[in-house]
C-alpha cells in the first residue's frame, strides 16, 4: 500500500484513508507484497477458503421440489428466533451463487465449504430421491471448478428433513442414522466425480446438546430429552456418521477424502507448562468422550461410561465398528476456548478452571476470544489420535459491522480476532502440526440460527433488504493474507 498519510487523513478523512483497501474486482493487480518474515508464512500448499451452510444462505425453500426441514418448522414457532425471521429468503444464494463465487474469487480463496440440504435431495428423508434435488449443487460445483475453487461438501448442517422428525423422532431413532447413510451414498454416487472432500456431519455437539437436550440454549427441533435419550441420540449421530463414511467409500469415487466437522470441546492448558499441557491432552480426550473420541477410537472411554452410568447409550459391538471406521480428514470448527484446564493430583488428572465473567467476547456473548484454542485444539487431537490431515472447517467472529457514512464497514474487531487466531494457527503449522487448510466462517453475513439476522459473521456485509454484498475491511485483510500466504 503506497498510501501516505496526509493532513486531510489525520483530520478525519476516513474514506480516503481506507479507499485503497477496498477489494478490487477479480483479476485486478496485487498492489504490493507486505513486509514479513518467513517465520510468519504458512506452508506453500496451505488451503484458504470460506464456509457457509445451506439453510443459512440459500433461501428458495420451495424451489425444485425441496421438502421441509426442521428449521422451516422451528423458525415458525413463536419466540424461538430473536428477530422472528426465517431462512425462507436468507441471502438468496440459490439464485445468486454465481455472484457469490465471484466474491470468493476476489478474496483469492481456492476452496469453499458448503452444505447440501438433505430435504432438497430426499424431500421425505428416505425413499424416492427428488430428480431435481442435486441440480443446484451440480451447477454450483461446476461454477466453482470453472473459477478454480475446490468444493468441500458437508452432508448435514442441521437441516434434517421434517419427515424424519415426524416419523422417527429424528436422531432419537437409528432409522435416521440409516437414512443418513443412504442419502450419503446417493450424494457420493452423483457428486464425487468432482467433489474430492466430503464432511458427513457438522457440529454434533451443537445440534444434539441444544436440539435434544436441556439447554443452556435451544435449537431445532427443541426437544428436551432426558439424559439417557440424549446420549442415545448422540450415539445415533455417531452411527449415522459411520454409516455415511462407509457408504461414501462404497459408492463414491475411489480416493474421495471423507471426514467430519466438529466443534470439539477445546481444552487449553491454563499456563503453558508441562503438567498443564499434559492435563489438556487428557481433558481433550475425556471432554469429547461422547462423540469425537468415540469416532476416533471406536469406543466410549471408561470414564464416559462410568459417568453416564444407567444413562449410557445402548449399543452393539457392530455399532462401534461402524462408528470407528477410519476417516481421511478431520475438520475442526474452532471459535473459542471451551475449557481452560489445569493439572491435578486426583485420578482424573485434570480440572476445568472456571471462566471469569470479565473474559472478553465478540458480538455474540458465547464467542470468547481465546486465540490459543487455534493452536491447542489441533495439537491435542494430532497427538491423541495421530490425525494426519486436519482442516479448520470453521473459524470466524460476529461483529457490529455498522456501515460508516460512506457505506464502508471498518470491522477492526474482526481483524483483531482473525490476526490473533491466525497467528496461533501459523504457530501450529510452523511446528509441523498437520493442519492443511482453513475455512473462514463466513463468506457473507447470513441467517445466524436463533440469532436470526442480528449477528453478522461475514467477510462480506449483506444488506438483507437489497441483498447487496459489500466487502468489509476484514475481507481486504483476508485477501492480503492469502496473497502473502503469511500473516500480514
Ligand atoms: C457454528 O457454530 C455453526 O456451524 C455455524 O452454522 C454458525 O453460523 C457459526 O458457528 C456461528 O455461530 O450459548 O454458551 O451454550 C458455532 C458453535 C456452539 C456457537 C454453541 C453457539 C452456544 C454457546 N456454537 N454455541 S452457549
Amino acid at each position: 500500500m503506497s498510501h501516505r498519510f496526509t493532513r486531510r487523513d489525520l483530520m478525519g478523512g476516513a474514506g480516503s484513508l481506507t479507499a485503497g483497501l477496498a477489494i478490487p474486482a477479480a483479476g485486478a493487480q496485487e498492489t504490493a507484497s507486505p513486509p514479513r518474515g518467513d517465520h510468519r508464512a504458512f506452508p506453500p500448499d496451505f488451503v484458504w477458503g470460506t464456509a457457509t451452510s445451506a439453510y443459512q444462505i440459500e433461501g428458495a425453500v420451495d424451489a425444485e421440489g425441496r421438502g421441509r426441514s426442521i428449521w422451516d418448522t422451528y423458525t415458525r414457532l413463536p419466540n424461538k428466533i430473536r428477530d422472528r425471521s426465517t431462512g425462507d429468503r436468507a441471502v438468496e444464494h440459490f439464485h445468486r451463487y454465481k455472484e457469490d463465487i465471484a466474491l470468493m474469487k476476489a478474496l483469492g480463496t481456492t476452496a469453499y465449504r458448503f452444505s447440501i440440504a438433505w430435504p432438497r435431495v430426499f424431500p421425505d428423508g428416505i425413499g424416492t430421491p427428488n430428480p431435481k434435488g442435486l441440480d443446484f449443487y451440480n451447477a454450483l460445483i461446476d461454477e466453482l471448478l470453472a473459477n478454480g475453487i475446490t468444493p468441500y461438501a458437508t452432508l448435514y448442517h442441521w437441516d434434517l428433513p421434517q419427515a424424519l422428525q415426524d416419523r422417527f423422532g429424528g436422531w432419537a431413532s437409528r432409522e435416521t442414522s440409516k437414512a443418513f447413510g443412504d442419502y450419503a451414498g446417493y450424494v457420493a454416487r452423483h457428486l464425487t466425480d468432482r467433489v474430492t472432500h466430503v464432511f458427513t456431519i457438522n457440529e454434533c455437539a451443537t445440534f444434539v446438546d441444544f436440539g435434544y437436550g436441556a439447554g443452556p440454549i435451544e435449537v431445532a427441533p427443541g426437544l428436551k430429552l432426558p439424559q439417557q435419550a440424549l446420549n442415545q441420540a448422540r450415539h445415533h449421530v455417531a452411527l449415522g456418521h459411520g454409516l455415511a463414511v462407509q457408504a461414501i467409500r462404497a459408492d463414491g469415487r475411489a480416493g474421495t477424502e471423507v471426514g467430519l466437522a466438529e466443534n470439539l470441546a477445546s481444552c487449553i492448558p491454563v499456563i503453558e507448562t508441562h503438567d498443564h499441557i499434559r492435563a489438556s491432552e487428557i481433558a481433550t480426550r475425556e471432554m469429547n468422550g461422547g462423540y469425537l473420541t468415540l469416532i476416533m477410537e471406536g469406543r466410549y472411554t471408561d470414564a464416559f461410561l462410568a459417568y453416564a452410568g444407567g444413562n449410557a447409550p445402548r449399543f452393539t459391538d457392530d455399532d462401534l465398528r461402524i462408528i470407528g471406521t477410519p476417516i481421511d480428514v478431520l475438520g475442526l470448527n474452532i471459535y473459542m476456548p471451551q475449557h481452560y484446564v489445569a493439572a491435578t493430583d486426583d485420578p482424573a488428572g485434570f480440572a476445568l478452571v472456571p471462566t471469569p465473567p470479565s473474559f472478553p467476547h465478540m458480538a455474540s456473548d458465547w464467542l470468547r476470544v481465546g486465540p490459543e484454542a487455534m493452536y491447542w485444539a489441533p495439537r491435542n487431537v494430532a497427538k491423541l489420535w495421530n490425525a494426519k490431515k486436519i482442516f479448520i472447517t470453521e473459524n470466524g467472529a460476529s461483529a457490529a459491522d455498522t456501515p460508516a457514512h460512506d457505506g464502508r464497514i471498518h470491522d477492526l474487531d474482526r481483524i483483531m480476532y482473525l490476526r490473533a487466531y491466525l497467528t496461533q494457527l501459523q504457530r501450529a503449522t510452523s511446528e509441523g502440526i498437520p493442519v492443511r487448510g482453513y475455512f473462514h466462517w463466513s463468506l457473507m453475513d447470513n441467517f445466524e440460527w436463533i440469532d436470526g439476522y442480528e449477528k453478522r459473521f461475514g467477510l462480506y456485509h449483506v444488506d438483507f433488504e437489497t441483498q447487496r454484498r459489500t466487502p468489509k475491511l476484514s475481507a481486504a485483510f483476508y485477501r492480503s493474507l492469502i496473497a502473502a500466504n503469511a500473516l500480514v
